[in-house]
């Protein structure tokens, strides 16, 4: 079900420049309609996270065609090849693209972008779809669910998500989701869990359903990455807002139904240099529990929004100037705070919720933080502190987060910890906990990529504390291909944490769950059913934020 169909040439454009090929010009490599169709799809699919849908660069490097026809076919087709240590995979040695599509893309790159259309209200209105309306729903629980200990599991590569139960690890269903599905978040209540598809494509699952299943559907763009719903008291489960990064924009939904209400462009001018950018993606989206409010950060133009959901046909948003290249991030342990990275330029901006301002922007010391939600840690030097990981390198960054108690050390890299290697998405910690942990999914060593590096928390206060490595893949069992070990989350109680053993789509992946207490193997989940693993969302800790 991959979203092609967005690419589709615009006619006008073809007319007007009496092209087959939209973007090209007389004595640009040649290229068949059914190969442009091809190599946009491999774009979408694989290029357009990170480089942008128009090729601006954000994570990646900016692919216009100024750029790439100064470097030329030889270059492109290297790089796409064998990747870079920077991050840039080795799409045609790891056999993710043959030969032929490496040669495809290399000549793809060479052509301008084509603009996908627009999405506005009529586009979502007919893809809005309300499968079991909310009077027809159950008035009660009707399954034996523990809820609260439910974690819906992404499972990337056959679109679905998989609920499992958090104390008997039995699979209570599999639901059918977006293309390349990535994040999921709960109601206030518990009751609705949403889920986006990088399709943009929203399902809205009811949890008293026996067994849980969708109610209403919706798509809210061609590409989208983030979803959130209302949680401020008096307006818990009343909206959901969806993110896209195309076409770039955000909409806020009915949440109980997902009928769409408002749609706000965030297209507009980057903060600093005050020039437009056409496609400022909508990257991580968070819940105030300070306002009623969603605190929505714009990647391209450096933006933080802080958007009242009191009165939606006046919506009153509150501009941030933070930094470009917003990306993901979690609020501190009194939820006052919100700490997001602005990835490719190595720092965090902290926003204070209840008073709806900027409060510090830092940098993080390491190369592109990349914290997921973060981890909150009470130091035992500088009390409440907040942890993000590095995508480029192995530091891992300790930001005091106490202007009370700590005030010095508020808003500063307190301690550097130094994890696995580069590669890191996430870490993970509980209140009842007293471990850090740091994944390296992406770090190209296998023997990294499939273990877990444990920072003891009362053993920060040396200088450098070591970690202790748990061999998450060799406890799977898995012997097959490179399986990465990605995201922990913890069950409700925080006794226990979760790791995906994500591996290809063909070979078998698996869940390995830690005790937290003594660091050993407690349980394995293996289901053929359980295809590429990756983000695991606990009921409790999302719709609480307990991270
Ligand atoms: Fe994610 C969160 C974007 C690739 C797993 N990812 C996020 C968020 C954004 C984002 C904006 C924050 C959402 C929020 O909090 O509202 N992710 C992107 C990309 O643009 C990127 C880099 C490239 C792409 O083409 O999509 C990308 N992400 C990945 C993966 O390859 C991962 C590892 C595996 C997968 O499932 O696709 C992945 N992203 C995740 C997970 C979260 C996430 C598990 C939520 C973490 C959490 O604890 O909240």
């Amino acid at each position: 079900s991959g979203p092609a169909g967005a690419y589709e040439p615009s006619m006008t454009t073809l007319g007007e420049l009496n092209l087959e090929i939209p973007g090209r010009k007389p004595g640009d490599p040649v290229i068949t309609p059914s190969e442009y169709d091809k190599a946009n799809t491999i774009y979408f699919e694989r290029c357009a996270g990170c480089h942008g849908v128009l090729r601006k660069g954000a994570t990646g490097k900016a692919l216009t065609t100024d750029i790439t026809r100064e470097v030329g076919f030889d270059y492109l087709h290297d790089f796409i090849n064998y990747g870079s240590p920077a991050g840039m995979p080795n799409w045609g040695t790891s056999g993710e693209l043959t030969a032929e599509d490496v040669d495809l893309m290399a000549r793809y790159l060479l052509l301008e972008p084509a603009s996908p259309p627009e999405f506005g209200m009529p586009e979502m209105k007919e893809s809005w779809k309300v499968l079991v309306a909310p009077e027809d729903r159950p008035s009660e629980k009707m399954n034996d669910i523990d809820i609260d200990n439910l974690f819906s599991v992404t499972l990337r590569d056959s679109g679905q998500v998989a609920l499992i139960d958090g104390s008997s690890y039995e699979i209570k269903s599999i639901i059918d989701t977006g293309y390349a599905v990535h994040i999921s978040r709960i109601s206030a209540s518990g009751r609705y869990l949403y889920v986006i598809g990088r399709d943009a494509l929203v399902n809205m699952v009811d949890l008293f359903m026996d067994p849980p299943a969708t109610v209403a559907q919706i798509k809210i763009g061609t590409e989208a990455r983030s979803i959130e719903t209302s949680k401020f008291e008096g307006f818990e489960d009343k909206y959901a807002i969806g993110g896209s990064y195309w076409p770039p924009q955000y909409v806020i939904m009915d949440g109980d139904t997902l009928e769409p209400l408002k749609i706000k462009s965030t297209r507009g001018m980057i903060y600093d240099e005050q020039t437009y950018h056409p496609e400022p993606r909508v990257a991580s989206i968070v819940a105030s529990h300070y306002r009623p409010e969603f605190i929505v950060n714009i990647k391209e133009t450096g933006k933080i929004l802080l958007i009242n959901y009191e009165d939606i046909e006046n919506l009153n948003v509150t501009e941030i100037e933070a930094e470009r290249f917003l990306h993901d991030g979690g609020f501190d342990s009194s939820k006052r705070y919100f700490l997001v990275a602005a990835n490719a330029r190595g720092k965090v901006a902290v926003v204070d919720t209840k008073e709806g301002e900027l409060t510090a922007l830092l940098e993080t010391g390491g190369q592109t933080p990349h914290p997921g939600r973060g981890a909150n840690l009470n130091h035992p030097t500088y009390g409440p502190v907040w942890v993000t990981s590095h995508l480029g390198d192995e530091s891992v960054a300790v930001i005091g987060t106490d202007p009370e108690g700590h005030p010095d050390e508020a808003w500063t890299v307190v301690q550097t910890l130094y994890g696995l290697g580069g590669g890191s998405l996430f870490v993970k910690s509980h209140p009842n906990s007293e471990n850090l942990y740091v994944d390296a999914p992406l770090n190209p060593d296998a023997e990294v990529s499939g273990s877990i590096a444990v920072f003891k928390v009362p053993e920060m206060t040396a200088e450098e504390p070591e970690y202790t490595v748990l061999p998450i893949v060799e406890w799977a069992g898995i012997t097959d291909g490179q399986p990465r070990v990605v995201q922990g989350e913890f069950n409700k109680e925080g006794t226990e944490i979760w790791f995906s053993v994500w591996n290809a789509a063909d070979l078998t992946s698996a869940i390995v769950v830690v005790d937290d207490k003594t660091l050993e193997m407690k349980h394995v989940i293996k289901d053929e059913r359980l295809i590429t693993p990756t983000g695991k969302f606990n009921v409790y800790n999302t719709r609480a934020d307990v991270y």
